[in-house]
């Protein structure tokens, strides 16, 4: 295999920024097993945003220091932890230099688009938070780690729903007979993921300018919550996002399901996107950092394993649900954003199959999982939550607090 000299992890340590987050941990604990030497940094601010917006994960999770001496106590491994935030760059100088690493996977952003929609201040904080900590992994990378192969986690709404085919990053143009591959034109749908495009930009020109290697991964929904780390012990869960702000579609639905709440579908449901299973997301990051990029290539992958719109989702939902025994509705709710409802959607996604990912497809076994986990914490959830509360068109600069 010609992958063997980078599929050893012997000696590679992996800082995984925003390692206590939902795709963070998964990974972080996915690359401990496979024999990565893993640090995982990350300010804790997301737990802080659910005590502000009185949101839980539907799962319960423990801090982060428990959760290491957990897996520390049932596999011997050793996960450094670095608290603190990368917009401080001293905090992140110190971090690269004490833990010198091989590779950095970068989740540590704010990631939700109504979150970026609430009101100026939050649009700020995004744009300000996301962008800013991502300049300051590559000045850090540039300055103490320059042969650091840096794993951008991106995301597919960078793209928009053009009505062309979605490439894998780039497109090639003919244009009054010339030819160029450029990048693939960008039409965000909200600040938060504008942020991600203007990170793209910045990435771009620093691996242009300083020679950096760097995969960006245009990662589609996540749905599910297993992997084969996080289920060997119940301080090692992952968390499960269903409110309406940081809840992602399916993983919303099963929920809904579970409580008995109609499916919320925004509009005419025909909104289309890329979806992947969490154990999915956890092998694409590990297939990129053991094929890294050159340097001064600038690798975007498009990281999703199938398209649905969100009606086949509700489909796909409710028959699952009444397997189960479960009375699943669904509701079309007044569409709180401004998204094309029914459009063309065909996007690329070769690149990581290419590199050996064998997809988890979404079958009727993972929904029975994922409903069956959503039944087990309903106690937990607050209906209050459910329905969607950030208006796309009504965001001001007022501040909006949460009443109670
Ligand atoms: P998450 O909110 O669960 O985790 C993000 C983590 O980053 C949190 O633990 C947070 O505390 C940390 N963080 C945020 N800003 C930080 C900063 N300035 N310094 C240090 N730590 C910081 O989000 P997630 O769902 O795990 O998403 C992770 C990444 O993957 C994000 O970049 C997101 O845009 C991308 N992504 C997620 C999905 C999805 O469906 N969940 C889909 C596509 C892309
Ligand atoms: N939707 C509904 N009903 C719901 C929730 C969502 O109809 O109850 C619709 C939305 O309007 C949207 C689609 O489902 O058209 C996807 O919404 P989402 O909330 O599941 O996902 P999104 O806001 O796009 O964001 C999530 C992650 C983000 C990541 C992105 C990948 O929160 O971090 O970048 O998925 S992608 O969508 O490919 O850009």
């Amino acid at each position: 295999n010609s992958n063997d000299q980078f599929l050893s992890p012997k000696n590679k340590k992996v800082m995984v920024i925003g390692g206590d987050g939902y795709c963070g941990w998964a990974t972080a604990l996915h690359l401990s097993k496979k024999g990565y030497e893993v640090a995982v940094v990350d300010s804790l601010v997301r737990r802080l945003f659910d005590h502000q917006l009185g949101l839980e994960s539907l799962t319960p999770i423990v801090s982060i220091q428990n959760r290491i001496k957990r897996w520390k106590q049932l596999t011997g491994k050793t996960i450094s932890l670095y608290v603190g935030d990368i917009c401080d760059f001293e905090f992140l100088a110190e971090s690269f230099k004490s833990f010198e690493p091989d590779a950095v996977v970068h989740f540590g952003e704010q990631r939700s688009a109504p979150y970026s929609m609430i009101d100026r201040s939050r649009a700020v904080f995004t744009q300000q938070n996301n962008v800013i900590g991502t300049l300051n992994v590559l000045f850090a990378i540039k300055e103490f780690r320059e042969e650091c192969h840096l794993v951008k986690l991106g995301t597919m709404g960078e793209y928009g729903t053009p009505n062309i085919d979605i490439e894998e990053g780039y497109i090639t143009i003919t244009h009054n007979g010339r030819t160029d591959t450029l990048p693939y034109p960008k039409q965000a749908g909200s600040f938060y993921h504008l942020s991600k495009v203007h990170d793209s930009h910045n990435i771009a020109f620093t691996c242009r300018a300083w020679g950096l290697r760097v995969t960006d991964l245009n990662q589609g929904v996540v749905y599910g919550l297993r992997t084969d780390e996080t289920e060997m012990h119940e301080e090692l869960c992952n968390r499960f996002d269903y409110d309406g702000v940081f809840g992602t579609a399916l993983n919303r639905f099963c929920v809904q399901a579970a409580v008995g709440h109609p499916l919320t579908v925004y509009g005419k449901g025909g909104q289309t996107r890329g979806y992947l299973d969490i154990r999915d997301t956890v092998q694409c990051v590990e297939l990129a950092i053991a094929n890294p990029a050159n340097p001064g290539e600038f690798r975007v992958f498009n990281q999703f394993t199938e398209q649905f719109s969100v009606n086949d989702l509700a489909k796909l939902v409710t028959k699952a649900g009444e397997k189960l025994g479960l009375e699943v509705t669904a509701v079309s709710v007044p569409n709180p954003r401004v998204e094309a409802e029914e459009h063309y959607y065909n996007a690329k996604h070769t690149k990581l199959i290419e590199l050996g990912l064998i997809p988890h497809l979404l079958s009727d076994s993972l929904l029975d999982s994922v409903l069956n986990f959503a039944i087990k914490y309903k106690d937990r959830v607050d209906t209050a939550q459910i329905m969607p509360n950030v208006s796309w068109k009504k965001i001001g600069v007022k501040p909006k607090t949460v009443s109670v």
